[in-house]
């Protein structure tokens, strides 16, 4: 399609070619929000054209490297985080971002999955817990790094609280989330792990004074088992104090939608940080109504 023209009328929706490029929607969806793939926005949805469609067939799209790339790329990584080694640990981000691999995909589909990794081999008795907790000190010092290093100045384009529960320790997921939307112009609250649920009230109450950006949303990342109770309470003291502001959860605690909504969520926000994203993005493009 020429960039402003028409979309024909056999455009397909992104589920179309989520199916027809064999890749889960969230990856056309990315496609679409980094460039790579032309769309225009029809009401609350994305159309393709089949012929842009065909053209990034036909292009190896730039932030799917070839499986066995990836794979190398995670296990160097993994070795470097495991020796507690920053600067190779950065060196290997720097040559998947050289290689063509966006900002996100690095945090979500190669930090993420190295650190899941690293657990699986903590879990099976394969690493120490020094080993895990070596590997994580690093891959906070990395989350920092990218998080600055993509910055993005600008008009912003809502408010997004985003905290982890009262026990959760996993800050992680939240540095991650958060990154992935400022890089995509949302001002973040990041309140970070073990957040009591009486900060989490402060801080929506405060983000709602009509000071700053929209509130969007406060959102809750669980990640271990207990978190999940401990997010219902927060929401009840979000609740209880009026607070009108839609709640998202999300995380590798939870096991779908209806696990997220038992626990007092609004909106149920994946288990991936771009997931998370394309939740925030939704509630962006609504209509606002006056909330706190
Ligand atoms: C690093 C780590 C730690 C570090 C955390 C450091 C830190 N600053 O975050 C430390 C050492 C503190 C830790 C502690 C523990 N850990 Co731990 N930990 C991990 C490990 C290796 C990586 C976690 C991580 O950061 N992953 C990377 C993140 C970024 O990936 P992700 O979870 O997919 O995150 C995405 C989503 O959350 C998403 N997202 C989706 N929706 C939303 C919504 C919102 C609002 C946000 C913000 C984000 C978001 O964004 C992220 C990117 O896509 C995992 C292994 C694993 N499988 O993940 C175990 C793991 C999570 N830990 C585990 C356990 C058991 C523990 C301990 C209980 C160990 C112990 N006995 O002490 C404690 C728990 C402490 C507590 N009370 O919370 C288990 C959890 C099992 C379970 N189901 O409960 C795991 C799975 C390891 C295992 N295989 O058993 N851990």
């Amino acid at each position: 399609m020429a960039p402003g023209g028409e979309m024909p009328a056999e455009s397909l929706s992104l589920a179309e070619a989520a199916q027809l490029l064999g890749v889960h929607y969230m990856t056309v969806y990315r496609y679409v929000r980094t460039g790579l793939l032309p769309a225009q926005r029809a009401g609350a949805t994305w159309r393709v054209a089949p012929s842009d469609l065909a053209a990034l067939k036909a292009a190896a799209p730039p932030d799917r490297p070839a499986p066995r790339a990836r794979r190398g790329q995670r296990s160097s990584l993994e070795g470097r985080l495991l020796a507690g080694d920053e600067a190779g640990a950065w060196a290997v981000m720097e040559a998947a971002l050289a290689s063509g691999t966006s900002p996100e995909s690095l945090l979500v589909d190669l930090l993420a999955a190295t650190l899941k990794s690293v657990g699986d081999r903590w879990e099976s008795g394969e690493l120490t817990v020094a080993d895990e907790h070596r590997a994580s000190g690093v891959a906070v010092r990395l989350v920092g790094r990218l998080g600055a290093r993509f910055n993005r100045r600008g008009l912003k384009r809502g408010t997004v609280v985003l905290a982890a529960p009262a026990g959760e320790l996993h800050g992680l997921p939240v540095a991650i989330g958060a990154n992935v939307l400022r890089w995509h112009g949302y001002e973040v609250v990041e309140l970070g792990a073990d957040t009591p649920a009486s900060a989490l009230v402060a801080a929506v109450a405060a983000g709602s004074s009509g000071r700053g950006p929209a509130m969007l949303a406060v959102a809750v990342a669980c990640t271990g088992v207990g978190s999940v109770e401990a997010a219902r309470k927060a929401v009840d003291a979000l609740r209880d104090s009026g607070c009108r502001v839609p709640v998202m959860m999300g995380g590798a605690a939870l096991a779908d939608a209806q696990e997220a909504r038992r626990a007092g969520a609004d909106i149920y926000s994946g288990r991936r940080a771009d997931e998370l994203l394309a939740a925030v993005d939704e509630l962006a493009r609504r209509p606002r109504s006056p909330s706190g």
